[in-house]
């Protein structure tokens, strides 16, 4: 009996579709090559791997030892390091496992603020970080919107955190790896620094690579770096022992080794002369389009972007970011509203929107199709309520993208 769900697929095929209609701008998203797919739905979703290779509670772990080595091996040539956990089901475990393996519950953490473009897990009050330790918030600098590292020390200095955890999810600048690391040592404080979103483009040298310089690494697989969605650490040697203890028994059970199998691929896909292409063209084509917005009116935090997103300031415009993410959507463009830093609006309007360049260009736009894409962004802004404009960009858009192949073979 081989028949298909059609309950099931038809939501499948409706979303495949959606996918290819329109102009997916998350920055957090990406689409995964054939192979990573297809070593997804491979034999190994099929099996428990409790422990580590050599080291498992389950017997039949040959094939998974010969996989988890190949891949932490792949993870520690691509990013120089000397440790690897790969089996992380994604970048908020992974964060926990980082606080876990260096400090103590009720020990003192400074991390970036969710408005300055810091995660959840760096802190946040609501989160685990900012439920279990206790957490400091560093924001970025009020006039520059950028993070200013003298600012960051004399915090640090005041704080005297055990860990300093610096990463982003809507910080568009490079980070100053060097720096931050002096800072760690001024108030003996480790540094942890989550590059979920920019793994990708470190991988591809269009970003700067932390691990010289952090005790542990955090990532997660699926955004720049292109793989399932998943988790990964990097870590010192001196690490490594209380890092893999508090991934597993710590906070989980068996890895996911159909993950860690795609995973794999993908690790072997950014390996190749292809993928520094690719992540050098994110970050053009993301340039490119935060100077087309602006041309056209609008501002972007920080005044541009160093890496895959920005986050664009709407209110030249007269629009929250909820009233233009709602609209975008329907014009075929689709992203998420976003807090500006010291934003005077409510978190669930507040005044900006995110946007991102990997899941176009994966698809194969280049820095000249960022003007016409910067033009039905702002047509947008500029009429949010006019169904007309919408739909016409909708069809503009879906007619552009057929040009675009959606799928690619890594
Ligand atoms: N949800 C991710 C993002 O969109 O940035 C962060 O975890």
């Amino acid at each position: 009996m081989n028949e298909i769900d059609r309950e099931v697929q038809n939501i499948i095929d409706r979303e495949w579709e959606r996918q290819q209609s329109v102009l997916r701008m998350i920055p957090s998203e990406n689409i995964v090559s054939d192979n990573v797919l297809k070593a997804l739905g491979s034999c190994f979703v099929n099996k428990y791997a409790e422990g580590y290779p050599e080291k498992r509670y389950y017997q039949g772990q040959v094939n998974n030892d010969a996989l988890e080595r190949l891949t932490c091996e792949r993870a520690c040539r691509l990013f120089g390091a000397e440790h690897a956990n790969v089996q992380s089901y994604s970048g908020s475990p992974a964060n926990m496992a980082a606080y876990m393996a260096l400090c103590q519950p009720g020990d003192r953490i400074v991390g970036l603020g969710l408005n300055s473009g810091g995660h959840l897990t760096h802190g946040w009050k609501v989160n685990f970080s900012g439920n279990l330790y206790e957490s400091h918030q560093v924001e970025v600098n009020r006039d520059t919107e950028r993070l200013d590292y003298d600012e960051v020390e004399a915090f640090c200095k005041e704080v005297k955190p055990k860990v300093l955890f610096i990463g982003t999810t809507s910080y568009s600048r490079a980070f100053d790896f060097a720096r931050l690391r002096e800072i760690a040592d001024h108030c003996g404080a480790y540094l942890v620094t989550d590059i979920a979103h920019v793994a990708g483009l470190v991988v591809a040298g269009a970003y700067p690579n932390p691990v010289p310089y952090a005790d542990i690494v955090t990532m997660t697989t699926h955004k720049t770096l292109r793989g399932p969605r998943g988790g990964m650490i990097l870590c010192r040697q001196e690490h490594a022992k209380a890092l893999d203890r508090a991934v597993f028994p710590g906070i989980q059970g068996g890895p996911h080794m159909n993950q860690i199998a795609a995973l794999a691929i993908a690790l072997g896909e950014a390996a190749k002369p292809s993928f520094k292409e690719y992540g050098h063209q994110i970050v053009k084509n993301a340039a490119r389009l935060a100077d087309e917005l602006v041309q056209r009116g609008l501002r972007i935090v920080s005044g541009g972007t160093d890496c895959h997103l920005m986050v664009v300031d709407l209110r030249a415009k007269n629009v929250d970011g909820k009233t233009a993410a709602i609209a975008l959507e329907k014009a075929g463009i689709v992203c998420n509203f976003n807090a500006i830093p010291y934003d005077p609006n409510p978190p669930r309007h507040p005044s900006g929107i995110r946007l991102g360049t990997p899941s176009i260009t994966t698809r194969g736009l280049k820095e000249n199709d960022m003007p016409r894409i910067a033009d039905w962004i702002v047509g947008v802004l500029e009429a949010p309520d006019d169904q007309a404009v919408l739909d016409n960009t909708a069809a503009q858009v879906r007619e552009f993208l057929k040009g675009f192949p959606y799928h690619h073979n890594g």
